[in-house]
């Protein structure tokens, strides 16, 4: 059978149609990485600098985003960072200490009180200070963001003081400084990265594990616990980070409109963060969890008495004391 003529023509059309149009400048696409859903307080932040870094650079630099660990858990992500094969990441201080000990401090259970002592803390010059620890370890940190104060959730029981926790498996950030305040409380920790959690938590390799309320509703923790404390025992930082030969080969224009971007983030972040505190226990009583709101925290401090004891001598009693007082 012979073609009809115009068929050539025809599959010339459809090819064009499909192929990409040439950037008119050059462009350069960078990755980012989170371990949590896009549907979340990290998803809206690295949207946001996405967008913000887009249109502050005039469209020269694009980020890429990946979401849920497609990339690597979060510890994965920062030696990815240091050694260049990604860009950008947010995660939480979680692995951090293991790359920059000096950052450990502020994982310290019961160091804030609020979300403004956490936010003023960490904006002032407390927290800049520590930004500028990472460039030693080849890693650019653009700001510290926000994963929230966590609480207990579990499977076997409803918990209301501290004895309550004491023989539970939970899964635990890789993060020295709350694996030994948990070990205090009696709690067989576990750590893992959190891209395992769920079915650890679905199958019952731990009992429980603890987490801001943002990232339980993220997670859809709620199909697979049942119990949840708002221990409220730890405030857990964020930060944006990106490989440092990136940044420094970047004009000081566009390291202005990055940082601009990252601040931009960072508002997104923490104004979901406000309106999950708001929203969130609802919807895990809704599916069925038991919620322990009123917690006596000063019992659950005190049983941490070694431990504070303990990190006062690591770090520094007058180190700890500058951050719990900082107003
Ligand atoms: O960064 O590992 C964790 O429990 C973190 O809180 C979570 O992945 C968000």
């Amino acid at each position: 059978m012979r073609l009809p003529l115009f068929a050539p023509s025809l599959v010339l059309t459809a090819l064009l149609a499909v192929l990409p149009v040439a950037p008119a400048a050059a462009q350069e696409t960078l990755k980012m990485n989170i371990s949590i859903a896009q549907n979340s307080h990290y998803g809206v932040a690295v949207d946001a600098f996405a967008r913000e870094v887009e249109k502050r650079t005039s469209g020269r630099y694009k980020v890429q985003n990946f979401y849920s660990g497609a990339l690597g858990a979060e510890r994965e992500s920062i030696e990815a960072i240091q050694l260049g094969t990604l860009d950008l990441t947010m995660t939480s201080s979680g692995p951090v200490p293991n790359f920059v000990p000096e950052v450990a401090i502020l994982d310290i259970p019961f160091l804030f009180r609020d979300y403004p002592h956490a936010r003023s803390t960490l904006d002032g010059p407390i927290g800049q200070e520590m930004l500028g620890k990472f460039s030693a370890k080849n890693i650019q940190a653009l700001a510290w963001g926000e994963n929230g104060f966590r609480h207990m959730t579990n499977n076997r029981r409803s918990v209301a003081v501290p004895d309550d926790l004491k023989g539970l498996k939970m899964r635990t950030m890789e993060n020295p400084v709350h694996m030994q305040a948990y070990k205090q409380f009696g709690i067989i920790p576990t750590p893992m990265a959190f891209t395992e959690v769920f079915t650890a938590l679905q199958q019952g390799t731990v009992d429980g594990q603890e987490n801001p309320l943002s990232v339980i509703s993220a997670a859809k923790f709620v199909q697979v616990q049942k119990h949840i404390t708002l221990t409220g025992h730890v405030y857990s930082p964020a930060l944006i980070l990106m490989n440092k030969a990136k940044w420094e080969k970047l004009s000081a224009a566009d390291k202005q409109a990055f940082a601009e971007a990252a601040k931009e983030a960072v508002k997104a972040n923490r104004a979901r963060i406000d309106e999950d505190e708001r929203r969130v226990v609802g919807e895990l009583k809704a599916g069925g969890m038991t919620v322990v709101e009123n917690v006596d925290k000063a019992k659950f401090q005190a049983a941490l008495q070694p431990t504070f004891v303990e990190f006062g001598k690591k770090f520094g009693q007058e180190n700890i004391d500058r951050i719990r007082n900082y107003k």
